[in-house]
């Protein structure tokens, strides 16, 4: 009988034949995946906890982790445990993407607005272990000070102040995280901030937000140490009637401020396309991070499956070449399922996806597309979808040296027996 990895070997190079007959080059598809760096969500490994001195779990803005899986992380060291299992079974290199309330505060209570890189340096030196980068977040939930809803559109000039300072300690600590391990920090600010009910002031808490980033934005630190990114929402459970963070309301802060946009594909209405709107945005900013999530029915943050929504971000980064301008990051925290599982098949699918447009026979479809023949265009998408990906996948992840398929499910399931069923 055949070796496994032999049998993966054959199987890719009928798939490279097949994919050569429409012009394509798998090993060129190969070796752009090394340029696909995902960062992965510390936040997936204890359900948006964190390891500050507090009693407030998640709450805030319409988020909540759902589920109550055995097993979950409850220490610094768990979390980084756990990533890095997950990231052993991951084909690839990936980052961390970090929030602030997950620094290493040595049982001190210390808060928001007193956090120093001093708390994170920890972390730091597991990313420089590990050989990865390192992405950051301000959290401007779970706390009393957003108890009201508003944070850094606060209309209660003391609660404003203290969002405002949290946001430029952690653009600091993302300078020093981004100076220390050689690659840019991202970092990315979201607020909660909304409102149920009808508000009569839409323009007020605008302004004042736009007011508290201009504070918190008002040191410049180097883009080789850190960039600014802003998450829009357009709606969460409790903000049903306005987000002050609107798509527009970024979209406009960027452009004039020359900052990066976040696109959440949880964010927006659900029928929009998150992949259509990288091109627009791509042509007033430099640079996009991506919030790769799954939203069902609602902003409901599930792990990440192969589908169309997905498919279409992947394959409108791939196709007009912006590796080097879209940050990729996901989002999604399910805590009803073995929380490893969830990261592994979360940032696989990702991968997969620019995998598939990376097999795209890009020049043919373009050709059809000018041509005017819309049929043929659509046929040879439609043939695209049962060619003999599975193939090229699987020997990405042999060479990559981690299980391939679903060789997985016994590795985790074996952790799950071994680590998280002791916790
Ligand atoms: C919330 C946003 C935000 C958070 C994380 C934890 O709707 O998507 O990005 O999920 O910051
Ligand atoms: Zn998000």
């Amino acid at each position: 009988m055949m070796t496994k990895s032999k049998l993966i070997e054959q199987a890719y190079d009928l798939a490279k034949e097949q994919y050569a007959s429409l012009g394509v080059d798998t090993d060129t598809a190969l070796k752009k995946m090394k340029e696909v760096v995902i960062s992965l969500q510390c936040w997936q490994a204890d359900d948006v906890g964190g390891f500050e001195t507090k009693d407030s779990s998640l709450s805030g803005g319409g988020i909540q982790a759902t589920g109550s899986y055995p097993g979950k992380a409850t220490t610094i060291q768990e979390v980084r445990e756990d990533i890095e299992k997950a990231m052993s079974l991951i084909p690839g290199k990936q980052r961390l993407n970090l929030h602030a309330i997950y620094g290493d505060f040595q049982g001190e209570k210390v808060d928001r607005d007193e956090i120093e890189p001093k708390h994170f340096q920890s972390w730091i030196d597991w990313c420089k272990d590990q050989g990865i980068g390192m992405d950051f977040n301000a959290t401007l939930f779970s706390h009393p000070r957003a108890a009201s809803g508003f944070t850094l559109s606060s209309k209660n000039e003391e609660d404003r102040r203290f969002w405002v300072e949290h946001l430029k300690k952690c653009r600091a600590i993302s300078a020093e995280i981004g100076k220390q391990l050689g690659t840019p920090c991202i970092h990315n600010t979201w607020i909660p901030d909304g409102s149920k009910d009808l508000p009569v002031d839409r323009y007020g808490h605008r302004l004042l937000l736009k007011k508290s980033l201009d504070e918190a934005m008002a040191v410049d630190y180097p883009k080789e140490y850190m960039k600014d990114a802003m998450e829009s929402k357009l709606f969460g459970i409790g903000l049903e009637s306005m987000t002050v963070g609107s798509h527009e309301f970024y979209m406009g802060y960027a452009v004039k401020n020359n900052k990066l946009i976040c696109l959440d594909n949880g964010h927006f209405h659900p029928t929009e396309q998150v992949g259509d709107k990288i091109s627009s945005c791509l042509l007033f900013v430099d640079e996009l991070l991506l919030h790769i999530t799954r939203p069902v029915r609602w902003d409901s943050d599930h792990v990440v499956t192969l589908n169309e929504d997905v498919q279409l971000i992947a394959s409108e980064v791939i196709r007009n070449d912006f590796l080097n301008r879209v940050h990729v990051g996901l989002d999604f925290f399910d805590a009803s399922i073995n929380r490893i599982g969830a990261y592994v098949v979360g940032t696989r699918a990702t991968q997969k996806a620019f995998m598939k447009a990376l097999l795209e026979p890009a020049s043919l479809l373009r050709k059809y597309e000018e041509a005017d023949r819309y049929f043929e265009r659509l046929a040879l998408m439609e043939e695209l979808k049962t060619k003999l990906f599975g193939a090229v996948w699987d020997y990405f992840c042999l060479v990559e040296n981690v299980p391939v398929g679903e060789d997985y499910i016994g590795e985790v399931e074996k952790y799950e027996k071994e680590v998280l069923s002791k916790r």
